[in-house]
């Protein structure tokens, strides 16, 4: 869970500086932004240290921040409203404080302030911890104490949807001190220091990809990541030019990786790669023996290597697409498409992570004539996506809406994405 707002229009620099200033009552050195993102394929395979392709997607968590001044700044009015700021006066001088434009049943803003130095895991807020998270692992990673600043969010990925906002606020809060208290972290080291955020402080014992995903994917690409060594390349994903667009299709069933069945997936897999004495499930061959696995051990592994093989043929898909003829190009998209189908069906039943809201997604999607369609991110909840072609939109999303009133489940939300670039300054 994070700040995020699930608002689609992109906040401007001077409007996130305004909101600052009016909440904090000075200017602030700058702002920066670190999208959220969509896994094409690679799903349960980055904490097995194989493969992943994600996109950053054209939705983003935007951090303003500003060293307060000697003193401290109190809490203002907030202009854009009217209301009154519910910032309070920094505890202390090294004090961090945070507004999001989240709100509460009320309608206020979430805000809270914490010190470096008194940080504890699980004493927090959820919202609050990813940010604390960053701040506890920037002092032991680099041994600086960050404080004596103000942060002030707004968001434009969903909350909930598993499109990964909590790792985006992680990262955008982590490039916004990283450049203020010149840190000089490279994008390796943000993408481990955010990792361990989440996995130490947060409680939630993810993998690699979606940090990955928001710090290093350029704009126009998907990033085909080897998570063994973060090792990168970077994959042109133009749905535009190709006449596709794919589209999100947030379940509204709610998900936590802290206490999902998420950890008992990773520790089936780890527990089945000792039992083969090979650090991680990417060391086993494609068509190595899993007979002396229980059931369900082997059907976790078979899902790992599956998927794993999948994400190279999505990727050497995708590179042989850059030089085909056009009727190559059709058959490569098909191809494409099956694979994405095949992704959801291990993970419903190798892997069992899906819910039947998103099985019902893909059938639907699929029965319009999606391309191809399928769960992302963790599971038990959040998003599907389908591929589709760009005319397909309307019947897709129809189909989908259609389905989940029939069901008697809640209406989802859909929309398109696109390849947006990585983290970055946003000015
Ligand atoms: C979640 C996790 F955060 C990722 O690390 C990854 O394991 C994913 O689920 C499943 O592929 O998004």
């Amino acid at each position: 869970m994070s700040t995020a707002t699930s608002t689609t229009a992109t906040p401007t620099p001077d409007h996130l500086a305004e909101e600052f200033e009016a909440l904090f009552g000075y200017r602030p050195l700058g702002s920066f932004r670190a999208p959220g993102r969509v896994n094409v394929i690679g799903e349960h395979t980055d904490y097995n240290l194989g493969f992943v392709l994600p996109i950053a997607i054209d939705r983003a968590v935007y951090v303003a921040i500003g060293k307060r001044p000697e003193g401290g700044a109190e809490g203002r009015i907030d202009h854009s409203t009217g209301e009154s700021a519910t910032v309070e006066p920094p505890r202390r001088g090294e004090s961090i404080r945070i507004v999001s434009d989240h709100r509460d049943r009320a309608g206020q803003r979430l805000s809270g302030q914490f010190t470096a130095a008194e940080l504890v895991p699980g004493t927090l807020p959820g919202w609050l911890s990813h940010a604390a998270g960053v701040v506890d692992e920037i002092a032991k990673t680099t041994g600086t104490t960050v404080g004596g600043v103000d942060l002030y969010i707004e968001s434009t990925v969903p909350v909930g949807a598993g499109l990964s906002s909590s790792h985006a606020l992680e990262v955008a809060v982590l490039i916004a001190l990283d450049e203020v208290f010149v840190l000089g972290l490279d994008d390796r080291e943000k993408v481990l220091l955010t990792q361990r955020a989440e996995n130490d402080f947060v409680g939630a014992p993810t993998g690699i990809v979606d940090q990955a995903a928001s710090i290093m994917t350029e704009a126009g690409h998907a990033l085909f990541l080897d998570c063994r060594d973060l090792s990168a390349r970077q994959i042109p994903f133009d749905l535009d030019a190709e006449g596709l667009r794919l589209l999100v299709i947030d379940s509204k069933v709610s998900h936590s990786h802290s206490e999902s069945g998420y950890g008992a997936r990773r520790k089936t897999c780890e527990e089945s790669a000792a039992i083969f004495g090979v650090d991680s499930l990417r060391e086993l061959a494609d068509d190595v023996d899993l007979g002396e696995l229980t059931d369900e051990q082997r059907k976790r592994v078979r899902h790992v290597i599956s998927e794993n093989a999948r994400v190279r043929a999505t990727v050497e898909l995708l590179a042989d697409n850059e030089r085909s003829t056009v009727a190559d190009h059709d058959d490569r998209i098909r191809a494409i498409g099956d694979l994405l189908v095949a992704s959801h069906e291990s993970l419903a039943y190798d892997y069992e992570v899906s819910c039947v809201e998103l099985d019902v997604a893909v059938a639907a999607a699929m029965g319009a004539g999606a391309l191809g369609a399928r769960m992302i991110g963790g599971g038990f909840g959040g998003s599907g996506i389908a591929l589709i072609h760009a005319d397909q939109v309307s019947a897709v999303s129809d189909a989908v809406i259609t389905a989940f009133a029939e069901h008697g489940f809640g209406k989802p939300d859909i929309f398109a994405v696109s390849a947006g670039g990585g983290a970055a300054r946003f000015d």
